[in-house]
C-alpha cells in the first residue's frame, strides 16, 4: 500500500467510522503503517533478490512517468538481443495487457500484473509472478513498473538494477522534482532523442540535475525510434551480466 494516496492490496473500502484523515495529531498512526508496510515489502524484497541472486538472474526494475518509453525499450531491446540472451518479462499496468501483449509478439516469456487503483508495484506482487513463470538460470529478468515517477520509488522489489526512462517530452527538471526515484536508481535513459530538435529540452541540464541527485547515477541518451544510442544501452546490459551478482 502506498502511504500517502491509500492504493495497494491492504487498502479497504468500508463504511466504518474511524478517521483517516491526515489531521495533526494522527500523524504518528500514518507513520507507523507506512513503516510496517515498507518493512514487510523489504523482507519479500530480500527474498527476491536471494531468489534472483541464486540463479544469476539479472533483475531490472524498469521505472518513468506514463509514456516514457519503457515499453518500446523493451520492445527493440528483446528483438535485437533475442539470439544472444535468455529474457523474461513482468508487466505493471494498472488495468490491460496492451504493454503484455507487445512483449508477446517478439517471442518473450511475459506475465502481466495489473494492480487496479494500485499506484506501484511491490515484492509481494513480484514473488507471485515469478513463482509461475519458470525463469532460466542466467537470464534477464525486465520488470516493467506501472508509469509514476513517485510511488514505485519507495519500493524494493528484490532487482539489482533500477533504471529510470525520462523522455524529452517530459522536462529537463523531472530529476529536481521527483528526487526520490532518481535518487533510488542505478541508470538513467534519457529517451525520444529524436524529437530534441521540436522540444524545449535541454540535455545537459537534465544530466546535471540527475547527478545532483545521486552522483552515481549513469545516463544513456537514446531513440527507441531510430534506434540512436541504443548500442550503449545494450553495452551497459551485458556488462552487468558479466558481473557476477
Ligand atoms: N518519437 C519517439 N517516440 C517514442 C520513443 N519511444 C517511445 N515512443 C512513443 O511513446 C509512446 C509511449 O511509449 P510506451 O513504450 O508505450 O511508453 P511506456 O513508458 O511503456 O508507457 P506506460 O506503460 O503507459 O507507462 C508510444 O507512442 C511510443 O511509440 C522514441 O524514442 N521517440
Ligand atoms: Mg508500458
Amino acid at each position: 500500500m502506498c502511504a500517502t494516496c491509500g492504493c495497494g492490496p491492504n487498502s479497504h473500502e468500508h463504511d466504518h467510522s474511524h478517521d483517516h484523515s491526515l489531521q495533526p495529531g494522527n500523524g504518528k498512526k500514518i507513520v507507523d503503517v507506512e513503516q510496517d508496510i515498507l518493512q514487510e515489502n523489504n523482507l519479500l524484497a530480500q527474498r527476491n533478490r536471494g531468489f534472483f541472486e541464486g540463479r544469476n538472474i539479472l533483475a531490472i526494475n524498469l521505472v518513468s512517468s506514463p509514456g516514457s518509453g519503457k515499453t518500446s525499450l523493451l520492445e527493440r531491446t528483446l528483438t535485437d538481443l533475442k539470439s544472444e540472451l535468455n529474457f523474461a518479462v513482468i508487466e505493471g499496468d494498472q488495468q490491460t495487457t496492451n504493454d503484455a501483449d507487445r512483449i508477446h509478439a517478439t517471442g518473450t516469456k511475459v506475465t502481466q500484473i495489473n494492480t487496479g487503483k494500485g499506484c506501484h508495484l511491490d515484492a509481494h506482487m513480484v514473488l507471485h509472478a515469478v513463482q509461475g513463470m519458470k525463469l532460466l538460470p542466467d537470464s534477464v529478468l525486465f520488470i516493467e513498473n506501472v508509469g509514476n515517477l513517485v510511488c514505485p520509488a519507495m519500493f524494493d522489489l528484490g532487482e539489482q538494477e533500477r533504471a529510470v526512462v525520462i523522455s524529452v517530452t517530459e522536462g529537463d527538471d523531472k530529476p529536481l522534482k521527483y528526487p526520490d526515484m532518481f535518487h533510488s536508481s542505478t541508470l538513467c535513459i534519457i529517451n525520444k532523442i529524436d524529437l530534441l530538435p521540436y522540444v524545449k529540452f535541454d540535455v545537459a541540464k537534465a544530466k546535471e540535475y540527475a547527478r545532483k541527485v545521486n552522483p552515481k547515477l549513469e545516463i544513456i541518451e537514446l531513440s527507441c525510434t531510430t534506434g540512436e544510442g541504443m548500442s550503449q544501452w545494450y553495452d551497459w546490459l551485458k556488462a552487468k551480466i558479466l558481473q557476477p551478482v
